[in-house]
């Protein structure tokens, strides 16, 4: 059983993923932690608090930083995930709260706490995992893993040099890509390989649970939003192969490189630079995902909402 923290900015995919951590039994959710990401922190706690009252997921939600690390404006995906950043299913009238703790507090005691067993599961901007490590440097010795998703080796996705979490705050990924930490990421490269196509949604329909609903309202939105800006039929389920990863790595192919974050330039401002070719020498710091097992991904998704009445 893996511990982990998922810190989040929902988000369609991540409200995907939230759903697959949540009740499957390789994995023990900690803690929600929210951030601003796919839209303003106050929407993306909501959204977080909203799967979990829909799916009866009985998991802490806290809230973290609503501001990046140094940039002065926070970038948001309106143009996929919609004004709500939830936009698609309609849900009941919130009930649930977050916790009063802030998301960097909790995440900090959590791990000291700990006896060095939890991973890190950030699929948002790494605002909040950025500002811990800073707050409080020896939660490092205390990070199993972190097994996040963003960046690309090769295109981005809000320029044409960077992928939207890294665009959104790029200090905060540097800080995480240079803190020694063991590392996978799960960019853009991969991610562009869970496509979730039409028959995909009518497979997961099929289930017929409340679970399913949820993920065929959010992704018949985020599908049109995906063909409206990218033209693909089927959207990339991002952070969703973070959770595959944990629940059975051999779905995830990785290659080892080393990894930084570009934060000085104008246009490539949030470019993981990595390493594929190992020109610079430079000790990898990473595995990155590069090919996709999809048929035991979309196993793995389906396993993961049948759990689920
Ligand atoms: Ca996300």
């Amino acid at each position: 059983m893996r511990k982990i923290i998922l810190d989040c900015d929902p988000g369609h995919d991540d409200a995907v993923a939230i759903m697959m951590a949540a009740k499957h039994p390789d994995i023990e959710l900690l803690g929600i932690t929210t951030v601003a990401g796919n839209q303003v922190l106050e929407k993306t706690t909501r959204n977080a608090l909203n799967v979990c009252q829909f799916l009866d997921i009985d998991v802490p939600v806290y809230a973290g930083c609503s501001l990046p690390l140094v940039r002065s404006q926070q970038i948001i995906a309106e143009d996929i995930h919609g004004t709500t950043g939830l936009d698609g299913p309609t849900f009941e009238p919130l009930t649930r709260k977050a916790e009063s703790k802030h998301a960097v507090d909790f995440i900090i005691e959590t791990l000291m706490a700990s006896n060095g067993d939890i991973t890190l599961v950030p699929t948002g901007p790494l605002t909040n995992i950025a500002m811990a490590m800073r707050r409080e440097p020896k939660i490092l010795d205390k990070i199993q893993e972190i097994v996040l998703m963003g960046g690309a080796y090769q295109l981005g996705n809000v320029t044409p040099a960077a992928e939207f979490n890294m665009a959104a705050d790029g200090e905060a990924g540097y800080v995480v890509f240079t803190s020694g930490r063991p590392i996978v990421m799960m960019g853009l490269d991969l991610t562009r390989q869970a496509l979730c196509y039409p028959s995909i949604v009518d497979r997961m329909d099929k289930i017929n649970n409340r679970a399913a609903r949820l993920f065929v309202d959010l992704m018949r939105f985020f599908n049109s939003t995906q063909k409206k800006v990218f033209g693909w039929e089927g959207g990339p389920l991002h952070d969703p192969t973070c959770i595959a990863y944990l629940i059975d790595p051999s779905c995830v192919e990785t290659r080892s490189m080393f990894v930084e974050v570009e934060i000085r330039s104008e246009k490539c401002y949030g470019r993981t630079l990595c390493d594929y070719f190992h020109v610079t020498k430079n000790e990898p710091n990473a595995k990155v995902g590069v090919k996709l097992n999809q048929e035991k991904f979309w196993d793995i998704v389906e396993e993961c909402i049948k759990f689920y009445n």
